[in-house]
This record gives C-alpha cells, structure tokens and sequence, in this order.
C-alpha cells in the first residue's frame, strides 16, 4: 500500500548537469543517472557529501529525538502487552538512529561531531517530535500517523543513490510499517472501544493531522534542497507528492476509524483521484523549526541529560577498548 507508484523512472528526474562540470562529476552523474549505487571510497562532489551528512544526521536525530514523545508512556501503558509492545518500538527507534549515524559516520563526520552538532542547536531534527502526547491515544497516532508519514518518505530512500544510506533504510522500513500497523490497531480498539475511548482518539487525530503533513518538508516551491537532491538520485519523489499520497492512503483509515479528519476543506475529487485538502499553517512549521515548538525546550533538555548522565558508559566503553588494545598489542610483541 505505502509503496505503490512510488518508482521514478532515472529518465523522468534528471536535471542537467551545470555548464562547465569537470570530467569526474560528469562521471559521477552518469553513475547516478544509471542507477548505480555511490559507496563510502567513491569520488563524489563535496556538495554531495555535504548534502548526505546533513540529511542522513537530521535523519538520525530525528530517531533519537523522536524515542521521548512515545517513551514518556512506557510506564503507563494501560497493559502488559501494550507496555512490551511499546518498549520495543521505542528501542527500534534508537536502532534506527544507529544505522543511521553509522551511515553517515561512513562520509567522514564522526558520531561524536554530529550529537555536538544536536546538543547545540546547530542541525536540526523533525519538527514532528516537538509536540506532546498528553494521552494514550497519542501513543496510537503517532504509530498511525507519524510512522506512516516516515515510511511514505522513507520507503523512495531504499533507492537512493549513497549505498549505505539505501540499504540501512530497508530495514528501518520494515520496522516503520510494523510500528505504523501497531498504531493503527491501537487507534481501532480506542475507536471500538467506550465514548470516552473513542474520543480520545479523536483528540489525539487532530493534535497530530496537521504537525504530520509538515513532516515532509516545505512546498516544492519553497524547498531549496530538492532540485538538486533530485538530481543527485538521494530524493526520488518530492516533497508535495510524498504528501498528497499519504492524504490519499490515510483519509480512507479515518474513515475506517470512525474519525474525522480536522480539515473542513478535504474533499474527494474524482476527476484527478485524489483528495484536495486545506492549506498547511507554514508559519507554525517555521516556529517549529525555530525552537519555538511545544516542547522544543523540553526535548533537548531530554536529550543534553541523556547525554550527561551517559558520560560514564562512554569513559567506561573507551577505557575498556584502550584496555584491549593494549593487550592486543603485547600479545603480538
Ligand atoms: N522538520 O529543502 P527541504 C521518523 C528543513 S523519522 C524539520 O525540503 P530536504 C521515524 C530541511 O532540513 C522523521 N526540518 O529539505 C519515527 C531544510 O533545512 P536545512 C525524519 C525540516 O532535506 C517515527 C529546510 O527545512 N525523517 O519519523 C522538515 O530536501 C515515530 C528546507 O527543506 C527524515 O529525516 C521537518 N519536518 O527535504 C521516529 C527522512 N522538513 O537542513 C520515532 C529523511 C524540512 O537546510 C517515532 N529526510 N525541513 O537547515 C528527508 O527526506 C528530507 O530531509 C526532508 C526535507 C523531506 C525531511
């Protein structure tokens, strides 16, 4: 379902190539056009891994950040199952930030430099997870919705055109598709289950509607990375087309849900077959961004703990390893 139509012939997304490009970037856009994979010890142009390093970290916190909205209900979730379920999506999460740092690790920026780069405000993560869950039913809509919107933007990166970027996303896919079914069923037994239940869920579809839209970035008009990215093969479906289908392929779960979705100008239109919706509030997606979000405040102060309270696993990991080295050393003298 979240993977139909989303092949782009290389044909249909080549953007020439600037007058006056050297021979090796000639080259390496060849290599795009024809779908070949760019891996770690390859020549690329700076552009490229610069463009890499800053999706690929964004990507990565995004994970990292993204464990705390849902993890501040492991301990109330209202069963066992509920509980082990979500314990073990939220650690898929941090899994997810690891292949992806590890990724990006292989451009030449290590782990180190990139949480810096978190810790200080200078790169950014999903201005999804700067928003509350005050209920259960949130737990649900951010499987539901936020995984959802994640894979129909992820599922295209399975064939971008950096190796490891690629293949860390198959597997990060499979996980997301299994944590958007596990939101969904969530959101289902809510909207089954009393009055109160089943407007909580309701609460919760409109808390996360439209924060879930912004997930996929700025208009295409307004989005200054994707031409190039485009043409670079690392975005393979753009931005507004990402988030057309994923109205397209949610408005009928809504339905299903017994919910409603807030957007009073939502309409089917038969004649393109697809739903038009409302416009998107950008200035909140840029306050968002900004740091003025909900919990914008809360989630790095989370994450400046987090890192804190870690210092001695780190001191202990690297004395450890400097331990083994050094035995390995005089067992080879
Ligand atoms: N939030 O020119 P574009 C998840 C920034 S993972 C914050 O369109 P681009 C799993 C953008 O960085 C969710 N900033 O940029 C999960 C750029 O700023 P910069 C994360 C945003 O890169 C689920 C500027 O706006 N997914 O949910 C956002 O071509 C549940 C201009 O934008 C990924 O990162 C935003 N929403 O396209 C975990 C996927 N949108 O860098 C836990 C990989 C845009 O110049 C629980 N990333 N910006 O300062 C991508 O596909 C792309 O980077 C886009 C943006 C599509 C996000």
């Amino acid at each position: 379902m979240y993977t139909q139509g989303l092949d782009i012939p290389a044909g249909d997304r080549a953007v020439p190539v600037a007058d006056g490009a050297r021979p090796e970037e000639l080259r390496f856009q060849a290599r795009i056009d024809a779908d070949d994979k760019i891996e770690p010890r390859d020549w690329m142009p700076e552009g490229y891994r610069k463009t890499l390093v800053r999706q690929i970290s964004q990507h990565a916190h995004s994970e990292y950040v993204g464990m705390l909205p849902e993890g501040n209900w492991i301990t109330r979730a209202p069963s066992l199952r509920r509980k082990a379920v979500l314990l073990s999506k939220v650690q898929d999460e941090a899994g997810h930030a690891l292949y992806l740092y590890s990724a990006a690790e292989t451009l030449g920026t290590s782990r180190a430099e990139m949480n810096d780069q978190l810790l200080t405000g200078r790169a950014k993560y999903s201005s999804i997870f700067n928003y509350p869950t005050p209920t259960w039913a949130d737990v649900g809509a951010i499987g539901w919705l936020v995984d959802g919107a994640a894979i129909m933007n992820q599922i295209p990166l399975c064939r971008c055109s950096y190796g490891p970027y690629a293949r860390a996303m198959v597997r990060i896919c499979r996980e997301e598709s299994f944590h958007q079914r596990q939101g969904f069923e969530l959101m289902l037994a809510l909207s089954r289950g009393t009055a109160e239940q089943k407007a909580m869920a309701q609460a919760a579809l409109d808390r996360w509607w439209w924060p879930s839209l912004m997930m996929f970035g700025p208009n295409d008009a307004n989005s200054p990375h994707s031409a190039q990215s485009t043409r670079w093969g690392i975005k393979r479906v753009s931005n507004d087309e990402l988030r057309q289908k994923f109205v397209d392929v949610t408005v009928p779960q809504a339905d299903y849900l017994g919910l409603k979705v807030p957007d009073p100008d939502l309409k089917w239109n038969k004649a393109t077959g697809h739903y038009e919706f409302g416009a998107i509030d950008w200035s909140e997606f840029e306050q968002v961004i900004r740091g003025n979000g909900p919990c914008n405040v809360q989630r790095m102060a989370a994450r400046r703990k987090a890192h804190d309270d870690g210092a001695w696993v780190r001191e202990a990991a690297a004395a450890h390893a400097a331990k083994k080295r050094a035995a390995l050393a005089e067992a080879a003298e």
